[in-house]
């Protein structure tokens, strides 16, 4: 996965790649050549007393240094370049898969793992491609030429460069295979500890309302000491990685001097060639832990791609279909046909045989105990989840068979849990109709009785919305959802218990102003209160994901023992009141 992913995306960067290989190529090339020059200039220069070919053998190294340093600076920028342009487009094409998800997609994975997915892990594959780029091509020239160039200053110390590159890579990558389980048992407590912050964060109101704060603070304490516990060990080896380079390199130093300074001793070997082998050796020595280190990031980013491709291999299970049909009428009429629907993975289905029609200037009312399906039910016209037999049909024609924008151009949903986004009033109530007058805002806000709080706050429309709408109580917040749907002026109605927050005065005074704009809409609402629905043209009791009875208010007195029981609960819970 790792690779087919990182081919796929840097394809469109093979440009920069190809910059970044002839930059390395050529640093690594002038890297090489220094030590040799230098060794000239003692062993030619110096030793000779020539101070004209210092002057110009030093002059040489000059230049070669600056083409050194200067490649390299643009293999880096390049490679950087390509590697944050792999990252930005992987993050985009987990976001741009992650918003084509239905609800059912989403529930698959939850949504943390879907964060961390789209920008932590993605983070470790572009470090790798990063990493990998800058060593790439100058680790293993740098590690060939270097014992090629060794060689030849000295072909008797050779069995140094045999002794200490193997010792380094048996230490290093002793230490990394110690240090690769710790780092992926990390990941899994970092994970956690986002896990319990997050819960924690949301529901900081329940917390505080059951007293909460010790059971929750030891829950975060034992996280995060497990988190301590992985970084404190994974801190323990790291203290021994580089001493223990450390030392491996000053080893060989020792080495290098100790036998080679005898061969210069016995005339067999000169100072220059002594010092060239010396500084070939440490460039061979941290070009193989500079490949280890890099070896070490592989599985990581590996297990990340696998869980990128995850997301990324998903195809939505809805999407809109490949010849949509576009219903001749405009006008609103809502048909579900024998509706069976059941949650992916569910045993039972919620929703089973649920047939109605409602029409274009009708209000169709939805009523039945807790988890009857309510929800479910409104959810299956917008397409959210698709059903499993029977059809729902707009304007005649199957909702499956329309393009999702065609459907929410006609329908707008209130769902039962009134979400806002960050932002302003303005940008929220735009959410459906980006080119709304301020005026059609006004209007919507007006109808969802909102006018009033809205117009108190100081800056009016552009007042900001917190993440969630959490800074607005949860009627306003419910008043501008319902708002919302408004300002699409579409053909369908869908309210899914939105008058629940209100109280009694405002409920009755929203729905008539809504009565006059919806006049030739159709309007569908799911309620708990029987006095929002008393004057729906048709009512549905639903119990257990059936239709169990349905008429209209007065009719449903008389013949539904459901409805009646309904009713009777709540005139006495009003009683007590
Ligand atoms: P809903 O359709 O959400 O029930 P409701 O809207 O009638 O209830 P309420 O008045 O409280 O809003 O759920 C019907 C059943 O479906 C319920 O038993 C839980 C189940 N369910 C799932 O299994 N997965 C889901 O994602 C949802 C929303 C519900
Ligand atoms: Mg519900």
């Amino acid at each position: 996965m790792l690779v087919t992913l990182i081919r796929r995306y840097s394809k469109p960067y093979m440009p920069y790649i190809f910059a970044v290989i002839a930059f390395q190529l050529a640093s690594t090339i002038a890297a090489l050549y220094l030590p040799s020059l230098n060794a000239q200039i003692i062993d030619e220069g110096v030793s000779r007393g020539d101070i004209d070919f210092i002057w110009r053998t030093g002059g040489i190294m000059l230049v070669v240094a600056f083409i050194q340093v200067g490649t390299a600076i643009a293999g880096v920028y390049f490679g950087s370049k390509a590697a944050m342009a792999v990252g930005r487009d992987l993050r985009r094409g987990v976001f741009r898969k992650v918003t084509s998800f239905s609800a059912k997609d989403v529930n698959t994975f939850g949504a943390p793992t879907l964060i961390t997915r789209g920008t932590n892990d993605v983070q470790q594959v572009q470090m790798l491609v990063l990493m990998g780029l800058n060593f790439m091509v100058s680790t293993p020239i740098m590690c060939i030429g270097g014992i090629i160039m060794a060689l030849r200053e000295d072909i008797n110390l050779s069995w140094l460069v045999w002794v200490s590159v193997p010792v380094l890579i048996v230490v290093v990558g002793y230490l990394v295979v110690r240090l690769m389980p710790l780092f992926r048992s990390m990941q899994k407590k970092i994970d956690r500890i986002n896990e319990v912050l997050r819960e924690q964060i949301i529901g900081i109101r329940v917390v505080r309302a059951f007293v909460r704060e010790p059971y929750e603070t030891e829950r975060f304490g034992e996280a995060n000491k497990e988190l301590t516990d992985v970084s404190l060990k994974i801190g323990a080896l790291f203290v021994l990685m580089f001493p223990a380079i450390g030392m491996i390199l000053h080893l060989s130093t020792a080495a290098v001097l100790w036998f080679g300074g005898q061969r210069v001793d016995s005339g067999d070997m000169q100072v220059g060639a002594l010092t060239a082998f010396l500084q070939y050796l440490l460039q061979i020595l941290v070009a193989v832990m500079m490949g280890t280190f890099m070896a070490m990031m592989i599985p990581r980013a590996s297990v990340c791609a696998d869980r990128i491709g995850e997301v990324l291999d998903v195809e939505p299970s809805i999407h809109d279909p490949a010849h949509p049909e576009t219903p001749a009428a405009l006008e609103g009429v809502v048909e579900y046909r024998n509706v069976t629907f059941a949650y992916p993975g569910a045993e039972a289905p919620v929703l089973s045989n649920i047939s109605f029609t409602a029409r274009p200037g009708e209000t169709l009312a939805i009523i039945g105990s807790t988890g009857a399906g309510k929800s479910s039910l409104l959810s299956l016209l917008p397409r959210l989840y698709d059903v499993a037999e029977g059809e729902v049909l707009l304007d005649g024609v199957s909702v499956s068979k329309m393009d999702r924008a065609e459907i929410t151009r006609r329908v707008a949903l209130v769902p039962q849990r009134p979400y806002l986004f960050s932002g302003t009033i303005e940008h929220n109530l735009r959410f459906g109709k980006t080119e709304a007058t301020e005026e059609e805002l006004w209007e919507a806000l007006h109808v969802a009785q909102g006018e009033g709080f809205v117009r108190e706050k100081k800056n009016g429309l552009a007042s900001r919305i917190a993440q969630g709408g959490t800074n607005v109580s949860g009627g306003q917040r419910q008043r501008l959802c319902i708002a919302r749907a408004l300002v699409t002026k579409p053909k369908v109605y869908l309210f899914d218990d939105s008058f629940s927050a209100l109280d009694v005065a405002t409920d009755a005074r929203l729905r008539a102003a809504l009565k006059r704009t919806t006049a030739d809409a159709t309007v569908i609402i799911v309620a708990q209160r029987i006095s929002t629905i008393t004057d729906a043209d048709q009512i549905l009791v639903l119990d257990n994901g059936r239709i169990v009875d349905r008429g209209t208010h007065d009719e449903l007195l008389e013949t539904s023992p459901t409805y009646q029981e309904i009713v009777e609960s709540q005139l006495s819970v009003e009683e007590v009141a």
